[in-house]
């Protein structure tokens, strides 16, 4: 007991006392720390406290019309203010007492229709000492990021000790001006393996919209489940779901994803292909478009069970996956399509008598048929959504022969950051990193049968936010760098514990991709990382602890 103790004592010492700032400073008001940190940041030094108050208080979209701007605008009051009731004679008497009152904040947007801009998330926000805070922007999401910014700078408690709780900014005037460094700052969860709610997604958005994540990748299928509704073919989703009430409606997605576009988030599908894909073979009329789902011995053929590859050499195969494609392009309103190719195993194919008599018949190899594959697929793909772009992981840059990857693709690495490097100098892609050895939210828990996992340990918050993606990246590979996801597969994650697995990691990842270049101290990170794990938690987001509540406050 007295050991752990000791242990703590120093932990708190060794990460917070190199500068001996106080948890509450004099006038009353606790330091307030975005997370992100925000790029630049003009607060006066002699800055005083600005109240707020929910019944005076006035958001008004300056936009011209038409605009979403008011959209916005209810999200951040209700996060701002909460369900605080109508204003009370107590609350006017507070404001007319005392300090700097702010009465508002006006908000501009150049494109103030969700989407329409929305790789533009740059904001500027000026709060003065009293009056009217200004907030510009040139989208729509611009204007989120900034309302995001100004929550986080609005705190609600008491002064001092006997005080009620009141709203209030510190260090006003200030000035902020911000930008993400990458525009793909994101997040993969898998819906196959483990059938996550979706009131557990809007959480997870939501999460997102607070840790300025704009992405959201969406593992719909894999080997194990195929749980998305389909119209033309539902015999794949009557077979291939977990369950009867494990299914995503296309409403339900489509519900989804006005939420999310209402919180500045994309969302874009990944169906799995041409690994990864038992579950959409499972109907008794669709088993010869599936290879090796019924092996004995699992560990040759895939690296989880149950195995299932498509059938690549089945022309049946081909015509049910353009019906899939083309329904999940079209609910899907994002640009990007994510193809998988993770996973490949040849042992499969070679099961499969019909891949075989195939090959034989037509004199090629199973390398060969596979790049055929690849461009019918492309090419289909085209055919039923010409505006998507297509993403594939790494192991699609390794076939042999080559498959075709240029600046029309994007390849996502999950490989450790060696990969990284040889993507780059493989293809001419842009890339997503996804290093499992830095942002797999999945490692450090054990594998699915209970034993150690190859991807141990745990990825700590501190791992997430200080890794550095570029490291030995030239300049002009850099700029094909868009970003990075953490991702949360599903093996072990269900809706209980997704979220205190993603937050606030996630966010750490995220704002390392937000203010790539500034980072902050890990004492100073450790501060804010902690604030925004508790500004989650109220907010509705469960999420895991990152350091002790004693050291935040008190860390001297
Ligand atoms: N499922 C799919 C997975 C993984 C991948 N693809 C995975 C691999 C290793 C770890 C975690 C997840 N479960 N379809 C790799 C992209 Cl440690």
């Amino acid at each position: 007991m007295a050991m752990v103790s000791v242990l703590v004592v120093a932990a708190c010492v060794v990460v917070l006392s190199v500068v001996g700032v106080r948890g509450y400073q004099d006038d009353g008001t606790r330091a307030a720390r975005p997370w992100p940190p925000v790029k630049t940041w003009n607060k006066s030094a002699s800055g005083s406290v600005a109240t707020l108050n929910p019944c005076t208080f006035v958001f008004t979209d300056k936009s011209a019309q038409p605009s979403g701007v008011e959209r916005a605008i209810d999200l951040y009051k209700h996060v701002i203010f909460g369900n605080a009731g109508p204003c009370t004679s107590e609350d006017k008497a507070r404001m007319l007492a005392g300090g700097d009152v702010l009465t508002g904040i006006e908000i501009t947007a150049q494109h103030p229709i969700p989407g329409v801009a929305k790789n533009h998330e740059d904001y500027a926000l000026e709060i003065p000492a009293g009056g009217t805070a200004m907030l510009t922007a040139t989208s729509y999401e611009g204007v989120l990021r900034g309302l995001e910014t100004f929550s986080q700078l609005v705190l609600h408690s008491a002064l001092q000790p006997n005080d009620a709780r009141t709203w209030h900014v510190a260090d006003v005037p200030l000035q902020i001006e911000d930008a993400p460094t990458f525009g793909h700052r994101g997040l993969l969860i898998d819906v196959a393996r483990t059938f996550l709610p979706v009131p557990v997604i809007k959480t997870i958005i939501d999460g997102m919209m607070y840790s300025k994540l704009n992405i959201l990748h969406v593992h719909l299928t894999d080997s194990q489940a195929f749980p998305l509704q389909l119209h033309q073919n539902p015999e794949i989703t009557f077979h291939g779901a977990q369950s009867a009430d494990m299914v995503y409606s296309q409403d339900d997605f489509r519900e989804l994803i006005q939420y999310a576009t209402d919180r500045g988030v994309r969302v874009y599908p990944e169906i799995d292909s041409p690994g990864h894909t038992r579950a959409m073979g499972l109907a008794p009329t669709l088993h010869d478009i599936v290879s090796c789902a019924n092996v004995s011995n699992w560990g040759k053929c895939c690296n989880e069970p149950p195995c299932g590859q498509l059938n690549i050499a089945s022309q049946h195969m081909m015509q049910v996956l353009r019906n899939v494609t083309s329904e999940v392009a079209a609910l899907f309103s994002d640009e990007y399509f994510h193809l998988g190719y993770d996973e490949i195993n040849f042992n499969c194919w070679k099961q499969d008598a019909s891949v075989q008599r195939y090959l034989k018949e037509h004199n090629v190899t199973i390398n060969e048929l596979l790049l055929t594959f690849f461009k019918n697929q492309r090419d289909m793909l085209h055919d039923v959504a010409p505006a998507k772009k297509r993403l594939y992981w790494e192991e699609a840059s390794k076939q042999n022969p080559p498959l075709p990857l240029d600046k029309s693709t994007i390849v996502q690495v999950w490989g450790p950051p060696a990969t990284l490097h040889e993507v780059l100098n493989d293809t001419d892609s842009d890339v997503i990193v996804s290093t499992s050895t830095d942002f797999y939210l999945d490692c450090g828990l054990g594998n699915m049968f209970g034993q150690a996992s190859w991807c141990d340990p745990y990825k700590t918050w501190w791992h997430m936010y200080s890794h550095d993606i570029l490291a030995n990246v030239s300049k002009s590979d850099a700029s094909r760098i868009l970003g990075g996801e953490s991702c949360s597969w599903g093996e072990l994650a269900g809706p209980d514990n997704s979220l205190v697995r993603i937050f606030p990691r996630a966010s750490a990842y995220g704002a390392r991709l937000w203010q790539y270049a500034n980072t902050v101290s890990q004492r100073e990170a450790n501060l804010r990382i902690a604030d925004h794990a508790e500004r989650l938690s109220r907010r509705g987001i469960p999420v895991s602890g990152t350091t002790l509540q004693y050291c935040r406050l008190y860390p001297d």
